[in-house]
């Protein structure tokens, strides 16, 4: 399989995250896919670039995915904010204001003038740090995610977006959980676009992938489902519940399989059989893989217990659906095992 890997990933560097009442090291440090692309090399699965997409192919297939209010914020996010003042330029920025949007009669549809407004208005948590590289490391995560989509559209069979920040917690008009830009998302619509009348979205990060489910929630056309920690207990906290089932057009095309915190690999794996009986059941002709490694036992804000010795065979199960399939890098905070463990389930997935 070929990977498109981001060279302008370590652009984004957030220093710190909010954490309960302190600002703590963040954990989506740019070593994590400096580690896979090391174990990519020692073990390789395929080719090996940069992606080579058109800019305005690229713009036009993030705007499939994002709002223009959402976008135009984003892109200029980092120079408002040095704007607002001058000494900004030494510190990330990060929200301390919401709207919550829809209750209690707060608005969300008139853009206040302050940037901090702003930021908040388009943010659901304050950990997820925007720096003065974050839109060029998130357009280039797109730019994977495209080429990887136009690779299994040129007849490969799978194709591997490794890039970061990740992506599956962003929606069509937030940011949150160190993600920016879906670039899940943006794969299975160009995938859609490229002829797949049905695709699949099976996120197995360890965190529900709000972002995805919000962008797909009244789409029958893509099917999306996810295996993570239990939202009473588990961020994202407020989305990512078994009775969630799609709406309007999309009813019954959404799969939630919330596990308890601490859920093991059989439980896991179970699971997992659950949502590939439901991508077959759906007929899908392509699947994304936003591709998390936080359900490791090693992974320091993350609550499931498999191993690095488990992952060949989740790879191997993902490509029991004998679908082309396009895996986005998403989370795995276990930094010196991130690449052994990603490497391990595409080498099983490519067996
Ligand atoms: N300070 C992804 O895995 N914060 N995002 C948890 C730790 C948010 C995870 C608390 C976790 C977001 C892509
Ligand atoms: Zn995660």
């Amino acid at each position: 399989m070929k990977t498109f890997h981001n060279p302008h990933h370590a652009g984004h560097a957030g220093q710190q995250e909010m954490f309960r009442g302190r600002m703590v090291p963040c954990h989506e440090v740019p070593a994590r896919l400096d580690f896979v692309l090391a174990e990519l090399e020692r073990r390789p699965l395929g080719p090996l670039a940069p992606p080579t997409v058109d800019d305005s192919d690229l713009g036009a297939a993030i705007a499939r995915v994002h709002d223009p209010r959402y976008l135009a914020f984003l892109a200029t996010a980092w120079d408002q904010w040095v704007a607002m003042d001058a000494a900004n330029a030494q510190r990330d920025a990060l929200p301390s204001v919401w709207p919550l949007a829809n209750r209690h009669g707060f608005r969300n549809d008139v853009l206040p003038r302050n940037f901090a407004a702003r930021l908040g208005l388009f943010s659901f948590d304050s950990g997820s740090p925007l720096t003065a590289g974050t839109w060029a490391a998130a357009r280039g995560g797109a730019a994977c995610a495209l080429a990887a989509a136009r690779a299994l559209a040129n007849g490969d069979r799978s194709a591997f977006a490794l890039s970061r920040p990740p992506g599956h917690h962003a929606g069509p008009d937030f940011l949150g959980g160190y993600c920016f830009l879906n670039n899940a998302a943006i794969a299975a619509q160009a995938l859609r676009e490229a002829g797949h009348g049905k695709v699949a979205v099976l996120d197995v990060d360890y965190h529900h992938g709000n972002g995805t489910q919000t962008i797909f929630y009244e789409r029958a056309d893509v099917f999306t489902a996810s295996i993570h920690g239990d939202p009473a207990t588990e961020y994202p906290f407020f989305l990512g519940h078994a009775d969630e089932r799609g709406a309007g057009a999309g009813l019954g095309f959404n799969l939630n399989l919330p596990l308890p915190r601490g859920s093991g690999v059989k439980v896991w794996r179970a699971a997992l059989d659950t949502a590939l009986q439901a991508v077959r059941d759906f007929g899908a002709s392509a699947l994304v893989v936003p591709l998390g490694l936080d359900t490791f036992e090693g992974d320091p804000i993350s609550g499931f217990t498999l191993k690095t010795g488990d992952y060949a065979a989740v790879g191997a199960a993902l490509a029991s659906a004998g679908l082309p399939t396009v895996f986005t890098f998403e989370g795995g905070y276990a930094v010196d095992e991130v690449g052994t463990n990603a490497v391990n389930l595409l080498e099983g997935f490519q067996k």
